[in-house]
């Protein structure tokens, strides 16, 4: 039906497949009860080549493109959402942001090791007093008088990944008063003295995927390490953040299916006065309900995966396609999962199933790389043009 999509893209998603049912499967509940960094599938997440979908192969990558990134994406979470929350941090918020704006020697140093998956990369923008309104952070790099090295202090907050990150792409202020303008982006190697990790956070979903506090104190971050020009930080963290919200309506995509299929199967077989419960009305209405929203987020996923696919050429953003996807997957995941619940009845609210974990994990679909709130915000400023 979509001839966009091709054999290999479809030979990715199959690959994806397998090694979720596979290899993730067995283990989701488990992380998910302990909210253990399952190291040992993301490393072969990453020989797989799922960390680097959309880096060129002289990069480490695989050199395909964002079709199959969500393709991918979407099956990975369909077993387990905390995987996904790992692969797209590495692959759009990281690797892009490197592919787009990084020198020769930054990708050859930091894009390498990190799209094969060798090395874990993340994302740090958020601090304390600073989430939605991204442009107000207090943390600071100044430039010493030799003008060899940027003296970075302050702490960042929610950084998924940062736990077990080998290098992290930092947003902080270099002038203050600039505000916007005043943002610079650096790469970070967190082995470094003036790094440290506060507390990780305890979390409603996504367990097994770790999000900590960075803190810089004194940290000598290389003039070369600068990713962009300085100033330029705040708009590559929002371009970076739109490739990043088509991941995640991915992740909400691969949630919301997970819990229509389980749903579909149980209609199917659960019975309850004399009939099969799939055979009533309230029933059938959210069945049709869900696969409606269900395949109305996939359209808009490769509505943006194709924008931005385009984007590459043209340069046009795709803030609009991006945030539509992302708004609607996000709700379309909460929805399915909380009636997937009311289906399964007992079951579903019983940690024997993945019902419930569906549940928790939605959520934080409509919370992180810009809240719901936010991305209608991003929409209706496309569509005005007004601030
Ligand atoms: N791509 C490129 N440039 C962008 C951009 C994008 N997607 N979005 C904004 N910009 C540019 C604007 O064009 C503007 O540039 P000029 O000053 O040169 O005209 C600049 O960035 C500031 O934009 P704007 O005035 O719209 O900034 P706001 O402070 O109003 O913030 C929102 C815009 C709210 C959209 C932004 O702060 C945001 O996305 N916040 C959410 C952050 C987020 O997702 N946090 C989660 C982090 S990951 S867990």
């Amino acid at each position: 039906m979509f001839d966009f999509i091709t054999e290999e893209h479809r030979m990715i998603q199959e690959a994806a497949r397998e090694f979720a049912q596979k290899s993730i499967a067995p283990i989701a509940a488990e992380h998910d009860e302990t909210g253990k960094f399952p190291l040992e599938t993301v490393r072969q997440m990453g020989e797989l080549g799922f960390m680097g979908i959309e880096v060129p192969e002289e990069y480490g990558g695989v050199g395909m493109d964002t079709l199959a990134y969500v393709l991918a994406l979407e099956e990975i979470c369909k077993v387990d959402a905390s995987h996904g929350t790992i692969m797209s941090v590495n692959n759009s918020l990281f690797c892009h942001g490197l592919l787009k704006f990084g020198t020769e020697e930054q990708k050859q140093k930091y894009l390498v090791p990190v799209a094969s998956g060798k090395a874990i990369g993340a994302y740090s923008l958020t601090e304390p007093m600073s989430g939605s309104d991204a442009g107000t952070m207090k943390s600071r790099a100044v430039l010493n008088e030799a003008g060899t090295h940027y003296i970075i202090n302050g702490r960042k907050s929610w950084v998924t990944s940062a736990p077990y990150a080998d290098y992290i792409v930092l947003f902080t202020m270099t002038q203050p008063e600039k505000k916007h303008h005043g943002v610079t982006a650096f790469i970070i190697e967190t082995d470094k003295p003036g790094f440290s990790r506060g507390k990780t956070e305890p979390k409603l979903g996504i367990r097994a995927s770790a999000t900590s506090e960075i803190i810089f104190d004194n940290y000598e971050c290389p003039v070369e390490n600068r990713l962009g020009e300085e100033g330029q930080g705040f708009k590559i963290a929002m371009t970076v953040l739109d490739a990043g919200r088509i991941g995640i309506a991915a992740q909400a995509l691969g949630i919301a299916e997970a819990a229509l299929e389980a749903s579909i199967k149980y209609a199917q077989e659960r019975e309850a006065f004399g009939k099969k419960i799939g055979q009533f009305q309230m029933i059938q209405q959210k069945l049709a309900d869900m696969k409606c929203r269900v395949e109305a987020s996939r359209l808009l996923i490769y509505q943006a995966a194709l924008a931005k696919m385009e984007s590459a050429k043209t340069g046009r953003r795709y803030s609009l396609e991006a945030s539509m996807a992302k708004l609607f997957a996000s709700e379309t995941a909460n929805y399915c999962a909380k009636e997937a619940i009311q289906i399964h009845g007992g079951m579903g609210y019983s940690k024997e199933m993945p019902l419930e974990r569906y549940y928790r994990d939605a959520k934080i679909t409509e919370i992180y790389e810009g809240t719901s709130e936010i991305q209608r915000m991003v929409i209706a400023r496309q569509l005005t043009g007004l601030r």
